[in-house]
């Protein structure tokens, strides 16, 4: 490898442990920023200096610096909060950020909106509740996501202890985060911290890990750097299927850029080996992965550059032992199950729709109040889904009733009730106007753009097809758009790509369609291949399938 680095890497190289300068930044009162160096560094500690686009005009012509603010992600491996966690959060948010809790697409929670000052109070009431955001964005191992819904098997409770214990094994050893935002005295050894993982140069981009459990891929397995199939005999869990390289991101007018799913390499058997796999996965792209150019970086290109027999060959000299042939699995769905379930231990559950994972109180839902009200009985837990929602967790039966009253009382079970399963199966990503790298809106556009498609829907009785649409404000793809059934990434302000052809259970990429169409002719197109799809379906086909068959996609795609 040529030393030819991308400048993040020499800024995490003298990084002093990922300290840089964040503290004397954070004392400077003269702007509401913080340095380059140390926006990349922050990223470690689970934050992105961000600004308000929709003010940025206004505030140039007034010659004001940008309308700057912070976001911080939590690190929830598998997604989860007790009822205490989930008050404080919502007390932190209130208090801190502008109120709203985002759930995201990895299964935790960010908070948007936080000025400089608001920083350090904000980490510190989390560490009070036990949670913390290390290592949530960074070139470093990000939140472990696992199959959300604790009714799906049995083996729910070994797999979410995995989760915790990777994210754990995955840590980064730097007492930075404790020091700077938690006022832990300095360490005077450095030797006391040295990373024999991710030594000082961390990764060469994110590490992505997702552990699923078939049939249900409600966590897009695929889409992450590693993924982990459970493999099941007589319904106890056995090992793992390992599946390496995968990763969505795209750039426009980048070719050497693509969307890849992960390829299955092997099995291994669940406990030490297991970990010892995904340890090593990850020493292999620390030393093989491109730190020239960041947009080749992921351990997709890696994996496409080396070959998976190589990468095998590595692990298995890596780990001392050899993956297994890979075992059958099938994943036949790919969804969160609304309303109230009950599990093979007799609890119940209660997921609500929850629009872009954006819990707030407003005209149409007071969903916020709902949950607090819900927390405070103290009777459930919160766990979060890939899918940007929330399940109302491990209520016993005596305690059900009191959590019905409450989702009664705020129209929540009548609002989810009411929800078309085009929009339970829809996610858009942040967008504007906080992320920077938007080209388009993502969430703040979605919901009316289903405004227009459900009555399409309802026209050619598909209403009750559940169909997957995903939009995002641009090609990274963070709403997972490359495996929906319709996706629809932004290229431009009111401009997207129409992407066809994913299947049902997200083990299809999908393909373009058509470029750049505007929103007339997003409905346009869909109408007429919603006709077609009404007429020459055949029994039981889905409409990616369909899509797929019936070639809706560019002739170079
Ligand atoms: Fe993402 C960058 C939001 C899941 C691929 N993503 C960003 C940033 C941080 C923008 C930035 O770099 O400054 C966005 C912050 C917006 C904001 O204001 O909050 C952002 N990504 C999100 C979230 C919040 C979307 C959501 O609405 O839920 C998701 C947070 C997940 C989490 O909790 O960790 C989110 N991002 C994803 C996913 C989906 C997934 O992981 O399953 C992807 C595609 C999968 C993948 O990684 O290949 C994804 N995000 C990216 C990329 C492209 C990475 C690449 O390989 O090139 C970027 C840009 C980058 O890293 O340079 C990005
Ligand atoms: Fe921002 Fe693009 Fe991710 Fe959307 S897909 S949140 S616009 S980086």
């Amino acid at each position: 490898m040529s030393e030819n680095l991308s400048p993040v890497e020499r800024i995490k190289e003298k990084s002093d442990g990922l300290r840089g300068t964040i503290e004397e930044g954070l004392k400077n009162e003269i702007s509401g920023a913080i340095s380059e160096d140390d926006q990349a560094l922050l990223k470690f500690h689970g934050m992105y200096q961000q600004d308000d686009r929709d003010r940025r005009e206004e505030r140039a012509e007034k010659k004001l610096e940008r309308l700057y603010s912070f976001m911080i992600r939590l690190r929830l491996p598998g997604g989860f909060l007790t009822p205490q966690q989930w008050i404080a959060t919502h007390h932190i948010a209130g208090e801190n950020s502008t109120g709203v809790i985002k759930i995201t697409t990895r299964q935790t929670l960010q908070l948007h909106g936080l000025i400089k000052s608001k920083i350090k109070p904000t980490i510190k009431a989390f560490s009070k509740a036990k949670l913390d955001s290390i290592a949530t964005c960074g070139d470093i191992n990000r939140n472990v996501i696992c199959a959300a819904h604790p009714l799906q098997s049995p083996i729910h409770a070994q797999i979410h202890a995995y989760a915790a214990k990777i994210s754990q094994q995955m840590m980064p050893k730097t007492r930075a985060y404790y020091e700077i935002w938690l006022d832990e005295e300095k360490l005077k050894d450095k030797k006391e911290e040295e990373d024999p993982l991710y030594q000082d140069r961390y990764l060469p981009r994110k590490f992505k890990i997702a552990i699923g459990i078939p049939p249900n891929n409600d966590i897009d397995v695929f889409g992450n750097d590693v993924g982990l199939i459970a493999i099941l005999e007589n319904n106890e869990l056995k090992g793992f299927n390992i599946a390496i390289g995968g990763g969505l991101s795209t750039t426009h007018g980048n070719p050497a850029t693509y969307a890849r799913l992960a390829s299955v390499i092997g099995y291994a058997p669940g406990g030490e080996k297991v970990l010892k796999a995904i340890y090593e996965i990850a020493t292999i792209q620390r030393d093989y992965g491109n730190r020239n150019d960041r947009k080749l970086a992921r351990l997709k290109y890696t994996v496409d550059k080396y070959g998976t027999g190589w990468f095998r060959d590595e692990l298995n000299k890596r780990t001392g032992f050899l993956l297994e042939e890979a075992r059958p699995f099938h994943f036949s769905e790919r969804k969160d199950y609304y309303g109230w379930q009950q599990n093979h231990q007799g609890l119940w559950f209660y997921t609500p729709f929850v629009e872009n994972g954006r819990i707030l109180d407003d005209e149409k839902l007071a969903l916020k109040s709902a949950m607090f009200d819900v927390a405070h009985t103290g009777k459930a837990n919160f766990r979060f889904t890939g899918n940007q929602n929330v399940i109302m967790a491990d209520i016993r039966d005596k305690d059900k009733a009191a959590i019905d009253k409450i989702l009664y009382k705020y129209g929540i079970i009548e609002y989810t009730d009411g929800v078309s399963e085009i929009r339970k199966n829809s996610m858009a990503c942040v967008a504007l106007n906080t992320c920077p790298l938007a080209l388009a809106e993502g969430q703040r556009y979605l919901p009316t753009l289903l405004d227009k498609i459900e009555p399409m829907l309802i026209k050619y009785h598909l209403l009750k097809e559940d169909i997957i649409i995903r939009m995002t404000g641009c090609p990274n793809g963070c709403a997972r758009p490359y495996i929906a059934e319709i996706g629809l990434v932004g290229t431009s302000l009111g401009y997207y790509n129409l992407h066809l052809g994913g299947d049902h259970s997200g083990t299809r990429l999908n393909k373009i369609y058509k470029e750049n169409l505007d929103e007339t002719a997003i409905l346009q197109e869909l109408d007429s291949i919603f006709g077609a799809f009404k007429q020459e379906k055949m029994p039981g086909e889905k409409f990616g399938d369909f899509t797929l068959r019936k070639k809706y996609y560019s002739a170079t795609a």
